[in-house]
């Protein structure tokens, strides 16, 4: 049956990269698949099943080659879906608008889909798999009339290594392929690293937008009244429909490395995190790894790759989002960046608060609903102090400066590959990943939490993770500041299963025979001073002081430290603070204090989250820990 439907499929030997010569029956077409998918059978089958189900006119296997990029732009640029950016300011650079509809992550219409609802757990949509399948099949009929179904083969990490794995994308977005060649290692390579019978995840995507009947296609084509991005732990299968928005239709980042990625890490004894990963040398010349996990807004990718104030130090990014963690032989815990690109927020990056993100932006860039100058920049709010004239907004509309509406969009979106960023680790490609030291977590807590405390242990560390909070501030809120806002290890859209056993398994993780397990600390940036609300930290390239002062905790120093009933916390002398102007000794002491009242409700309301989100599945090790932090007060 499924022959049938595949005979219209036209495979050009352009389009599959080989000569196939044109093909038309259906055993012909099955070949000709087979053949561009490497004889991989399982990965002609998935091919083919969506194929005969979406329907599409043409299929293009991507190679990943620079010829291939370059054709996909000229296309896109020439359909008007794409804007060239000035060559001569952003070199192999281009802009695309959104759909106004289609510019965020749609976490109301992600779901975790497994047989039982219980394995979803209380932070996620959950659907019965059998149902969302049905509900997807509908919407997939047929929704790739008059589009070409790229064929997608990545790598998440170095192709080959110990902690890489293999996906393959389907999707009709010829913007979503040259995306994916930026965010991944994408094309040839993978796919036969595959080889006939390797393992594969399944991403399978479309925009929502068929060309029946000779429908005109539009600039950011998408659903945007039916947008699902649905995963499948159980399968190692995503299948997304409606959203163009890359949050939505990379499938290899949020919905890949972190949501199938947590729920295959549990299974197979490794971790997939929502943490950067930063190297960090001492003037010495010896250098320790750290993954941190931060909510978002809280200055993750400045923080990846800031630009330490310390004289001889120097910080070096391996990945700006997300971490995939596994003990190595020798007992030490090794993580990997599974991308190969940035895709980061532009609002509020610039010389100023990231220097190597805007150095990595000068070219080979494609930007999402920033501005656009005059001369065909770009530009977004927070990048100069001046606001250039004569921009067209994300809207394409000319922006009016007087008015209070950006011409930016908020989230407005670079994508670039990693290569460009001037402190890329020299490890980044190393397939075994770089040993990690530390772990961090933070949040933006105007109050309570002091600037840096280490854990007294790694299960004092899961409660960390499990009680990583931001506050609203005075500004977003008005008159409830001090509301807490829970997310769980930065996972709370990411976690692919019920997170009161993702608890488990960090504690699990931490009883690993032979385990050298790096220590946890907990950061917070954002105390404010009491009275006047002003930040009293500088942060940005500041905090490599708290990165500083980790490394030595981390290399065995002892004297450098308090110990205080919610851990360890620099004694003032031992935060370097040469060369930090405008902070007081009293404001030291006050980033560093810990309040008793304030952590007593502290720590209540981090066991009243827990113990109601989680119930039974909040693992016996946290309510020790927590009894444990109430009674040493
Ligand atoms: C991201 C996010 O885009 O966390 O990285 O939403
Ligand atoms: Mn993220």
């Amino acid at each position: 049956m499924l022959w049938l439907t595949l005979t219209s499929l036209n495979i050009t030997p352009s389009l599959v990269g080989r000569a196939l010569g044109s093909v038309r029956s259906a055993s012909a077409v099955s070949g000709a698949i087979q053949s561009a998918l490497g004889h991989h059978k399982a990965l002609a089958e998935y091919v083919e099943h969506y194929a005969g189900l979406c329907n599409p006119d043409a299929l293009h296997v991507c190679d990943g080659s620079e010829g291939e990029y370059t054709t996909f732009m000229e296309t896109m640029v020439e359909d008007g879906s794409m804007f060239k950016l000035n060559e001569a300011k952003r070199p192999n650079s281009y802009l695309a608008r959104s759909d106004p509809r289609d510019v965020a992550r749609s976490e109301e219409s992600t779901f975790i889909s497994c047989v039982n609802e219980e394995d979803a757990g209380p932070t996620n949509n959950w659907r019965d798999p059998v149902e969302m399948k049905a509900t997807m099949a509908n919407l997939y009929k047929d929704c790739m009339v008059g589009r070409t179904m790229f064929v997608v083969p990545f790598s998440m990490g170095p192709i080959g290594g110990p902690i890489s794995h293999i996906g393959v994308q389907l999707t009709d977005s010829m913007h979503v392929a040259a995306s994916m060649r930026l965010m991944t290692r994408m094309g040839k390579a993978p796919l036969e690293a595959l080889g006939t019978d390797g393992e594969f995840v399944k991403c399978m995507h479309s925009v929502g937008y068929p060309l029946a009947d000779g429908k005109a296609d539009v600039a950011w084509p998408c659903d945007p009244d039916n947008k699902y991005i649905t995963h499948y732990p159980e399968e190692n299968l995503a299948e997304s429909y409606g959203s163009g928005y890359g949050g939505n239709s990379l499938l290899g980042k949020k919905a890949f490395a972190l949501r199938l990625a947590s729920a295959m890490g549990k299974r197979e004894g490794w971790l997939a995190e929502h943490m950067l990963i930063l190297g960090v040398t001492n003037p010495e010349g010896k250098k320790k790894y750290v993954a941190a996990a931060f909510p978002s807004a809280c200055g993750k990718t400045n923080f990846a790759m800031l630009e330490p104030t310390m004289p001889g130090w120097k910080v070096e990014c391996v990945g700006d989002d997300i971490a995939w963690m596994k003990f190595g032989p020798d007992g030490k815990l090794y993580a990997i960046n599974p991308e190969n690109g940035f895709f980061g927020v532009a609002p509020g990056t610039s010389m100023g608060t990231n220097p190597n993100a805007m150095r990595s932006l000068d070219r080979d860039c494609i930007y999402t609903n920033v501005a656009m100058t005059a001369d065909g920049d770009v530009w977004w709010e927070g990048m100069t102090e001046e606001t250039p004239e004569g921009m067209t907004n994300w809207l394409g509309e000319p922006h009016n400066p007087a008015s209070n509406t950006p011409a930016a969009h908020p989230n407005s979106r670079f994508t670039v590959p990693i290569a460009n960023c001037p402190v890329l680790d020299p490890n980044f490609e190393a397939l075994e990943g770089v040993p990690i030291d530390a772990i961090m977590f933070g949040g933006r807590r105007p109050t309570t939490i002091p600037l840096v405390h280490e854990a007294f242990s790694w299960n004092h560390g899961v409660l960390m993770g499990a009680s990583v909070a931001s506050e609203k501030t005075a500004a977003a809120t008005g008159d409830d500041i001090g509301e807490i806002r829970h997310d769980p290890f930065a996972m709370l859209p990411f976690c692919g299963y019920n997170m009161g056993d993702y608890f488990q398994h960090w504690i699990d993780m931490g009883k690993t025979e032979g385990a050298k397990l790096p220590s946890m600390y907990l950061v917070n940036w954002f105390r404010q001073d009491p009275e006047t609300g002003k930040f009293i930290w500088p942060g940005f390239g500041e905090n490599s002081r708290v990165l500083k002062w980790i490394f030595e905790r981390t290399d065995g120093v002892t004297d450098n430290a308090a110990k205080t009933p919610i851990g360890y916390v620099p004694t003032p002398d031992a935060l370097d603070t040469d060369g930090l102007a405008g902070i007081t000794n009293d404001e030291l002491t006050e980033l560093l204090r810990v309040d008793p009242d304030a952590w007593q409700r502290e720590i209540n309301q981090s066991d009243e989250y827990l113990t109601s989100t989680f119930g039974p599945k909040l693992p016996a090790e946290l309510k020790n820990e927590i009894e444990s932090l109430k009674k040493s007060f």
